[in-house]
Parts: C-alpha cells; sequence; structure tokens
C-alpha cells in the first residue's frame, strides 16, 4: 500500500514508536501537520513565539545551542506550553558521532537533551552505534527518533545508495524510529513512520545560502511528507500569528485532499 494515501488515525495504529503513536494522534486531533522551527536565539523570544502559535502546531523543532541564555528554566517553561496546547519537542541536534560520543551528548553537557526533547534528529553516517546509543540511553522512557535520509539543501553529499542504506539500519530500530527527514515519498514505504520534511515556504525558492524551498501543496501532495518544517516562513514574518495559520491550514488541506477526507 502507498503509505500516503492513508489517515493519520489508521498509521497511529500501525507505529511502533510510541512517539510516533503520539504525533500521529496530536494532527489527527488538532488538525494540524506544522511543526514550526524556532531558529531563535533567545528564549523569551522561543516562549514568547510559541504561546502565540502553539495551538496551530503538533511539533516545535528547536536547536539547542544557538540559544544565548539557556536555562533549567526555560526547558520547564518550554515543557509547560508543550503540555498546555498539546505539541511535542524535537531537538534538530543531528547527532553524528561514534555511539559512545553519541550517549554523553544525548544524557550529559549544558542541554541534558535526552531529559526533556521528546524526539532528535540522527544522521546514519556514523552506522547503526548512534541508534543502538540513543535505544541504550532512553532507558525505557518514551522517545524517539528521526533518521536522516536526505537535506533540503543544494549540492549536498547524500546518494542514492546512503539513502537505501539508511533505511535499512533504520528498520532494525523499531522502538525507536519515529521516521526520517526526507524529500522523497519513495524514500520509505512503511505507514508506521513518519515523514518530515523541512524546506517549505510560501514565499520564497531559497535564502542564498543553499536551502531549497517548496510549497506547502508539493511537499505533501508530490512528495510525500506527513509534517512540513516551517521556520523562517513563519518566525521571519512580520506577523507569525496570522502566517502560522495560513501555513497550517495549506498543509493540512492538501492532507485531506491527498487522502481524499
Ligand atoms: N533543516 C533543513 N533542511 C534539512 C534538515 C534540517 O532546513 O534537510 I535535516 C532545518 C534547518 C532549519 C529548518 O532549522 O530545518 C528550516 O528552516 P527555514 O524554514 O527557516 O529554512
Amino acid at each position: 500500500v502507498d503509505r500516503t494515501k492513508l489517515t493519520y488515525e489508521k498509521r497511529e495504529k500501525l507505529a511502533n514508536n510510541p512517539i510516533a503513536k503520539k504525533l500521529f494522534n496530536i494532527m489527527a486531533t488538532k488538525k494540524s501537520n506544522l511543526c514550526l522551527s524556532v531558529d531563535l536565539t533567545s528564549t523569551s523570544k522561543i516562549l514568547d513565539l510559541l504561546t502565540r502559535v502553539g495551538e496551530h502546531i503538533c511539533l516545535v523543532k528547536t536547536h539547542v545551542d544557538i540559544i544565548e541564555d539557556f536555562s533549567e528554566s526555560f526547558v520547564t517553561q518550554l515543557k509547560q506550553l508543550a503540555d498546555r496546547f498539546g505539541f511535542l519537542i524535537l531537538e534538530d541536534r543531528k547527532f553524528a558521532d561514534i555511539g559512545n560520543t553519541v550517549s554523553l551528548q544525548y544524557s550529559k553537557g549544558l542541554y541534558k537533551i535526552g531529559d526533556w526533547a521528546d524526539c532528535v534528529t540522527v544522521h546514519s553516517l556514523p552506522g547503526e552505534g548512534v541508534l543502538k546509543a540513543i535505544s541504550a540511553s532512553v532507558n525505557g522512557v518514551s522517545k524517539g527518533v528521526f533518521l536522516l535520509a536526505e537535506m533540503s539543501s543544494e549540492g549536498n553529499l547524500i546518494t542514492p545508495d546512503y539513502i537505501e542504506q539508511t533505511v535499512k539500519v533504520a528498520a532494525k530500530y523499531p522502538e525507536l524510529m519515529t521516521g526520517f527527514v526526507c524529500q522523497n515519498k519513495k524514500t520509505f514505504s512503511d505507514p508506521g513512520l513518519i515523514q518530515l520534511t523541512p524546506g517549505v515556504q510560501l514565499q520564497s525558492s531559497g535564502d542564498g545560502l543553499g536551502q531549497v524551498y517548496n510549497t506547502p501543496e508539493k511537499i505533501i501532495l508530490e512528495n510525500g511528507a506527513d509534517i512540513a518544517v516551517v521556520g523562517r516562513g513563519i518566525v521571519a514574518a512580520k506577523n507569525p500569528e496570522a502566517q502560522v495559520v495560513i501555513y497550517r491550514d495549506a498543509l493540512w488541506k492538501a492532507y485531506a485532499e491527498r487522502v481524499g477526507a
């Protein structure tokens, strides 16, 4: 079967990873397949934006290492907003080291990512030791991984063989795998996994630094995305509250058309 024709409700039942189940459930309940990438460097700006747009998103994506005033109180407040508005937290850390180092980066240091992030992004480049390490670190707590199978940036070095091997290795970790970060429908077929697709914007086709943008319609209807990641399209808009609704509606409409709802 074509996974992209199934509803999020159906796919919730097919997911093995508890975070994937929760995400499918949140999407269906909130009618939102929008992930906001809050690439801001101040905690008050992040918290303020999320207070204003949190009701419209299913997931927030953070880059905790760009924040200049990170604190434990920020994490507490972020989690409170996630509970209040019903969205999950994805730390886009793109782990890419040997397993032992990744388990330290996941659990230790200033950020203790494993304590608060529901899911994280991981490169398959180092081999399956990365997934083994995170599996061991989560210790029975419900956590998830989005494995990078493709990138949105121009000239990235990922090859068809790399993509194929990435999908193969992921199949060994069904309890941990929330989904793939990828750009194409054909990249994987398991309906219990989520396709997270960045590089989405209505007003431009690139950023001059290699980012490539597609429209909400293209990534949902043609490219098979389940969740769209939007950063500057909303964050840098004059009126983020208005933009978030525009993106949310466009993405949901495309999904509804795709599943024939
Ligand atoms: N991001 C990408 N492309 C990728 C991956 C991650 O853009 O292939 I993997 C991240 C980078 C940034 C966000 O945090 O997604 C996109 O932000 P903009 O919508 O502002 O370009």
